[in-house]
């Protein structure tokens, strides 16, 4: 399991260690006493908030822990990914880490790494592969939990009023876990009222503009929207602006609703403009790091590592701003 790691100390100021990942081996190679790992890991895209902060946070963590970091963006493109991938594979790395922009079609190269022997460690998204030794395990949140959060809240909103509530979905990516996931949840928990009806649902593919687009086409063909849940609040800020260009406002006329508590999401809930938000926490980084340690150590780590995560009212968005980092 363990790989002959190479460890070049570099003149520089402030990278001091950067490593590349040899052959197969017993390990001992290098000679400072931090033998640094060589992480290959293939990024979704850059398509929110949430992304941004998550490939921050790994890019930082990665230097705090002396791992050299080969990152790609993938530009929400399985195929780019893949290729990613496989180049990661040729490259002899660690370990490969991955958010997989859909959960399906990854058996093949991921059957690859594993032929290379290269651990795998899937980050924030799943895959649907029935063979889990595929992967060494998956840090993220629970998708399905979050939607569940979401919808209880708006039973919970609604038992006062009389009568059907309109909502329209913005789904997230096609295909991809938080989608499905979300989706899943919030229908779970609206089940409980009969009133609760998705009158439409579509993909806004997790961007401002995505929602904005979509939201436009909702607000033209449906009458009577009371209620947005948008997948994550990127798209729920696209809404924003699709309903208040249709004249309407936002929080009052239409309530929205959105997951992952970036910082322009919660400035919009403390403006009232959205009405409830679930968190989804992308600084996994540091966890990450942890893992791959681990794993590339030959250490045994648990199949599914959960994020904690909470959910806010514009009353505690209103405490919380000034101090969220991302
Ligand atoms: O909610 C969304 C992003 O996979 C949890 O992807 C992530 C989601 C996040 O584009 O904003």
């Amino acid at each position: 399991m363990f790989k002959k790691t190479f460890v070049t100390v570099i003149a520089a100021t402030t990278l001091a260690l950067t490593a590349c990942g040899g052959g197969a081996g017993t390990g001992g190679g290098g000679g400072g006493s931090e033998d640094g790992i060589t992480m290959g890991f293939a990024q979704v895209g850059a398509e929110s908030g949430w992304r941004t902060a998550n490939t921050k946070s790994v890019q930082e963590s990665a230097k705090e822990a002396g791992v050299d970091l080969k990152f790609s963006d993938a530009q929400q493109k399985q195929e780019n990914q893949i290729k990613a991938i496989r180049s990661y594979i040729q490259q002899q790395v660690d370990v490969i880490a991955f958010s997989p922009v859909v959960e399906s079609g990854w058996d093949t190269v991921l059957k690859e790494a594993k032929d290379a022997d290269i651990p795998v460690i899937l980050t924030d998204r799943s895959v649907d592969s029935a063979d889990t030794s595929l992967y060494k395990t998956f840090l993220g949140s629970d998708f399905v939990e979050e939607g569940k959060k979401a919808g209880d809240w708006l039973v919970e909103d609604s038992a006062s009023t009389e009568g059907p509530v309109n909502i329209v979905e913005l789904q997230g990516t096609t295909g991809a876990a938080p989608a499905i996931d979300r989706k899943e949840g919030f229908e779970a928990a609206i089940a409980a009222d009969p009133d609760l009806k998705i009158v439409e649902s579509q993909t806004g593919d997790f961007t401002r503009s995505g929602g904005k687009q979509v939201m436009e086409a909702f607000l033209k063909n449906t009458p009577d929207i009371d209620v947005v849940y948008a997948h994550n609040d990127d798209m729920g800020l696209g809404a924003i602006e699709a309903i208040e260009a249709a004249g309407k406002v936002p929080g009052k006329d239409i309530k929205i609703i959105t997951v992952d508590a970036v910082k322009d999401g919660m400035a919009a809930l403390a403006e009232g403009k959205i009405n409830y938000i679930v968190e989804c926490n992308p600084l996994l980084g540091d966890q990450l790091m942890d893992l791959a340690a681990k794993v590339v150590a030959g250490e045994e780590v648990p199949a599914r590592v959960v994020t904690e995560e909470s959910a806010f009212t514009p009353e505690q968005a209103k405490e919380v701003l000034a101090s969220r980092e991302y």
